[in-house]
C-alpha cells in the first residue's frame, strides 16, 4: 500500500519541475519574511531572481545549528507568530535549545508524511499504534501521533517511561505497531521476556524505530525479540521532525519525501556536493515549510542517497543507514569511530548483551579507550580463563572492525542503565580538561 502513489512514485523529471517551483516559492517566501535568510543571501549576492530551478540550490547559503542559537528563540520564523499553532524544541543537550514554530499547513505536511511511513510500514486505519516515543516538546511523540491519526489509526499515546504498564497495555489494546527509539524498544523487549507473559500473546508486528542511529545488527535483534518487522523513520526537529523519511516493505534504504525536503549530500569540508551515491552530510531544504522554512540546513549526519527506483514501486530518493552525526564521531588515538560500529560488533556475537557503554579518557597524554558490555546470563562463568578468552575475542574483533583494541570491561547482566528515548552510549571525559 502506498499512501500518496502520485507523489510517491512520480517520475525524476516530474519531481523536479515541482521542486524547482517550490524552491523558488520557499526562496521568495525566506527572503521577503525572514530578516536572517534575507541578510544571509545578500551577503552572498544573491536574490529569489537567481534561483529558476532545483539545480540552483547550490547558489544558496547553508544554514547551520549555530544559527538557531544565534537567533533563539523565535529569530528565524517566516510568519507572525499569530500564524504559529505549536512549538517543538530539540533536547540541546549543550547550549541553548533549537526551537521550532509550525504553521496549521506545516502540521498538516507533518501528518502527512508520517502517514506516508507508516502506510509504507504496512499498517493501516484497522490497526492500532503504541506511540513510546516521549510526548512533549520532543518531536518525537506528537509527531507520530499525527500520522497515526492521519491514516485513520488507533493511536495509544503512551509517552515513554512506566515501562511495566507500556508492556500491559500494549498486551491489553492489542498494539500492532510500536513506535519508538529502537533502545526504547530492546528495553520493552527485555521486559516482555521477563514478565512471563507469552510473546504469542502479543499483536505487536511493525516496529517505526529512530531518533537515534541503529544498525542492522539492531534490526536483527529487535525483529527475532519481538517477533516483527523492524522499520527505520528518520527526521530531525528543525525540518520537521520524524516522518522526513522512512523505509518500504523492502527495508533496503529510507525514503526521504523529498517533495517536502529536499536532499543534498555534500562534503563536510568543502562543503561541495559530492559524487552522486557517494558518503557526506546529509542538507535539507524544506520546499514548503511556511512557519520556519529551512534552506541547505546541514544535519551533521553522515550517509549517502539511492537514487535508483526502489523495488517498492516507489521512486523517492532513498538514504543509507546513518553511520552517526559528525558530532558523534569520536577520534580515539587519531582513529574515527563511531559507536555505531561499536554497536554493529556486539550484536554479532552471541555472548553479550546489546547493551554498551563506551568510555574515552585521557592519561599521560594517552587516549584511553574502555567498552563496558554485559555479557549473558548463560555465558557468564566463575572461571577467569572463560572470561579472558571472551573479552579477547571481543576485542579482536573490534580491532578489525574500527582498527583499534579498546579494553573490553565485562559487567553483570543489566548493570547498564537502559534507556527510554534516546540512549547515551558514550561518556568522553576529555572533554572535561
Ligand atoms: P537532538 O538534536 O536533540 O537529538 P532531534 O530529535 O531533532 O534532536 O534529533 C535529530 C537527530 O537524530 C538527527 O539529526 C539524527 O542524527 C538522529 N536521528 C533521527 N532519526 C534517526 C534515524 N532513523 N537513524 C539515525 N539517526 C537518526
Ligand atoms: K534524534
Ligand atoms: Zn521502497
Amino acid at each position: 500500500m502506498i499512501w500518496n502513489e502520485t507523489i510517491e512514485c512520480m517520475n525524476r523529471e516530474e519531481m523536479r519541475k515541482l521542486q524547482s517551483i517550490r524552491l523558488r516559492r520557499i526562496v521568495e517566501h525566506a527572503y521577503h519574511n525572514s530578516p536572517f535568510y534575507r541578510k544571509k543571501m545578500q551577503e552572498m549576492g544573491i536574490t529569489p531572481d537567481d534561483i529558476h530551478s532545483i539545480d540552483d540550490i547550490v547558489k544558496l547559503p547553508f544554514t547551520v545549528k549555530q544559527d538557531l542559537r544565534d537567533n533563539y528563540p523565535f529569530g528565524l520564523m517566516a510568519v507572525p507568530m499569530s500564524e504559529i499553532v505549536r512549538l517543538h524544541a530539540s533536547s540541546g543537550t549543550t547550549g541553548k535549545p533549537i526551537v521550532v514554530g509550525y504553521t496549521r499547513k506545516d502540521l498538516s505536511i507533518w501528518s502527512e508524511v508520517v502517514a506516508r511511513c507508516l502506510t509504507a510500514y504496512g499498517l493501516t486505519k484497522n490497526d492500532s499504534v503504541q506511540v513510546s516515543y516521549g510526548y512533549g516538546l520532543f518531536t518525537g511523540g506528537l509527531g507520530a501521533h499525527g500520522g497515526v491519526e492521519n491514516i485513520g489509526g488507533t493511536v495509544i499515546p503512551m509517552s515513554s517511561g512506566n515501562t511495566q504498564k507500556q508492556i500491559q497495555l500494549m498486551h491489553d489494546f492489542g498494539a500492532k505497531g510500536l513506535a519508538c527509539t529502537p533502545s526504547y524498544a530492546l528495553y520493552l523487549a527485555e521486559t516482555i521476556h521477563s514478565s512471563g507473559i507469552p510473546l504469542e500473546e502479543f499483536k505487536l508486528r511493525v516496529g517505526a524505530f529512530g531518533a537515534e542511529p541503529w544498525t542492522e545488527n539492531m534490526r536483527k535483534e529487535l525483529e527475532s525479540k519481538l517477533n516483527i518487522k523492524a522499520y527505520d523513520i528518520y527526521g530531525l526537529t528543525e525540518i520537521c521532525g520524524p516522518g522526513v523519511g522512512g523505509e518500504c516493505e523492502c527495508q533496503n534504504g529510507t525514503h526521504l519525501w523529498e517533495d517536502h525536503f529536499f536532499p543534498e549530500i555534500v562534503d563536510p569540508v568543502t562543503l561541495q556536493p559530492v559524487e552522486p551515491g557517494q558518503h557526506g552530510e546529509l542538507v535539507f531544504t524544506t520546499l514548503t515549510k511556511e512557519g520556519m522554512p529551512m534552506i541547505r540546513y546541514r544535519t551533521r549526519d553522515l550517509t549517502h542517497l539511492i537514487y535508483e527506483k526502489c523495488e517498492c514501486g516507489r521512486t523517492a530518493v532513498r538514504m543509507g543507514r546513518i553511520l552517526g552525526r559528525s558530532d558523534d564521531m569520536l577520534i580515539i588515538r587519531g582513529v574515527n569511530v563511531f559507536p555505531s560500529q561499536v554497536e554493529s560488533v556486539i550484536l554479532e556475537l552471541p555472548e553479550f548483551e546489546p547493551h554498551y557503554l563506551i568510555v574515552v579518557d585521557r592519561v599521560n597524554n594517552t587516549d584511553t579507550f574502555q567498552i563496558q558490555v554485559e555479557v549473558r546470563q548463560e555465558c557468564y562463568s566463575d572461571e577467569m580463563n572463560k572470561m579472558i578468552a571472551l573479552k579477547k575475542k571481543i576485542a579482536n574483533r573490534m580491532q578489525s572492525v574500527i582498527g583499534l583494541q579498546p579494553d573490553i570491561k565485562i559487567v553483570e547482566p543489566r548493570s547498564i542503565e537502559r534507556s527510554m528515548g534516546k540512549a547515551k552510549h558514550v561518556i568522553d571525559n576529555r572533554k572535561l580538561e
